[in-house]
């Protein structure tokens, strides 16, 4: 089955997507996500200029063989914008292999290990009240768990707080530049999640985001003034470059940890999971070298009692929301899925078979991963530059992000 074409789509329904479709000499077509946010141009220049031409006449059900000589064969292995265009490749031939194959691709990874995958929704606001609000909104839904994300008193604004807006990080051409203060933000966390569990009880699950900018005697100190709320989840405590770093907050917090949403290889993660430094891994398709290689993390992780927990923001597109549910659904050790439902523009081009049901998300049963783009409309979205903002403290030291 010759690989005869391979386009690179970058479009803007709301936001910067870049698509890879794969065309066999069949016919059979399947796509792969490829997007980077503040960073798609570099993945789709990566795709067109060092990808696809090496793509065309291989054989497109040789997947693992197609993996390695992507991996091994640009000599300069990892990094985010390399694992993305090789995740859309790999995304790309497990959609393939299950529409020829006539299955959904969760069932070429081992078939259903449960009925539906539980996800959790984005709440934040700048008030108590707004706060309270919002997840109100995503209980009624059905979600049986929610990131808890507030403003801080004294801070202009606080990423990931999004006041009710649709969340899009990813704004001005040249980075926003934001003000943060770790202690003003210690002092007050606690008393965020007093609030939210004394409205909504203990069965809700409560997950909060840090975003990477304490370090691990904050995060620690956190983590242990956090543990009467009894959270599911505290993401992204400390940059996790220093791996051993989480060693630190380990000893001093019961409240678990769950790292990786920008990982894009098992060696980022592969200390922090043996030695059980983190409760839930977050990489997904996109970053980590798509199905084949995400497999290979949680397979790692489910032997050290560590379990997934995938990036799922709508800066990942219902390409690789699809095929995350698709690994999600099979997995022995998945642990919860991240859902930001996309905008209504988004999902026009991406049309899709997954929807949302009772809490869980569920892939669907089409053969391949059940999504696709439509070019066409694409084409009517053209690409616009938004770049993530950076983070300074008070004295203008630019900060952890
Ligand atoms: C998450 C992420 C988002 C990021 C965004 C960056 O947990 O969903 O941390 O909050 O801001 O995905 O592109
Ligand atoms: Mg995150």
């Amino acid at each position: 089955m010759r690989i005869t074409e391979a386009r690179v789509i970058v479009c803007s329904p709301g936001r910067n997507f870049v698509t890879l479709k794969i065309v066999t000499e069949d016919g059979v077509s399947g796509v792969g996500d490829a997007t980077l946010n503040g960073r798609e141009l570099a993945v789709a220049a990566y795709l067109r200029e060092h990808v696809v031409p090496v793509l065309i006449g291989r054989d497109a059900r040789n997947i693992e063989d197609m993996w390695q000589y992507l991996y091994k064969g640009a000599y300069w292995r990892r990094g985010p914008v390399t694992m993305s265009a090789v995740a859309a490749v790999d995304t790309a031939l497990w959609d393939i292999l299950g529409k020829v194959a006539g299955v959904p691709v969760y069932r070429l990874l081992g078939g259903r290990s449960r009925e539906g995958v539980t996800v959790y929704g984005h709440a934040s606001g700048s008030t108590s009240d707004a706060l309270l609000s919002e997840i109100s909104h995503y209980v009624r839904l059905g979600y049986r768990a929610v990131r808890v994300q507030s403003g801080v008193p004294g801070l202009p604004s606080v990423y990931g707080v999004s006041e009710g807006r649709a969340y899009e990080p990813a704004s001005a051409a040249v980075p926003v530049e934001s003000v943060w203060d770790t202690d003003r933000y210690l002092d007050h966390l606690p008393r965020v999640f007093a609030d939210v569990r004394a409205e909504f009880g203990p069965g809700l699950k409560l997950l909060h985001d840090v975003h990477h900018r304490l370090t691990p005697i904050e995060a620690a100190r956190l983590g242990k003034s956090l543990e009467p709320y009894a959270l599911t989840w505290l993401e992204d405590p400390v940059p996790a470059e220093l791996q051993e770093g989480f060693r630190l907050i380990r000893q001093h917090t019961t409240t678990p940890l769950a790292v990786g949403e920008v990982f894009n290889s098992i060696w980022d993660c592969r200390q922090l999971i043996t030695e059980q430094l983190v409760d839930y891994i977050r990489a997904t398709v996109v970053h980590a070298g798509g199905i084949t290689h995400l497999r290979r993390i949680f397979d790692l992780a489910a032997i050290y009692h560590v379990r997934s927990g995938s990036h799922g923001a709508t800066d990942l597109s219902p390409v690789c929301m699809a095929a995350a549910l698709h690994v999600d659904v099979a997995i022995p050790n998945f642990g919860l899925q991240e859902y930001m439902p996309h905008s209504a523009e988004t999902d026009a081009v991406f049309p899709h078979g997954y929807r949302f049901e009772g809490g869980y998300l569920h892939p669907g049963e089409v053969p391949g991963l059940g999504v696709d783009i439509d070019e066409e409309l694409a084409g009517s979205y053209p690409y616009r530059a938004a770049s993530l903002p950076v983070s300074r403290l008070t004295d203008g030291t630019l900060h952890s992000w």
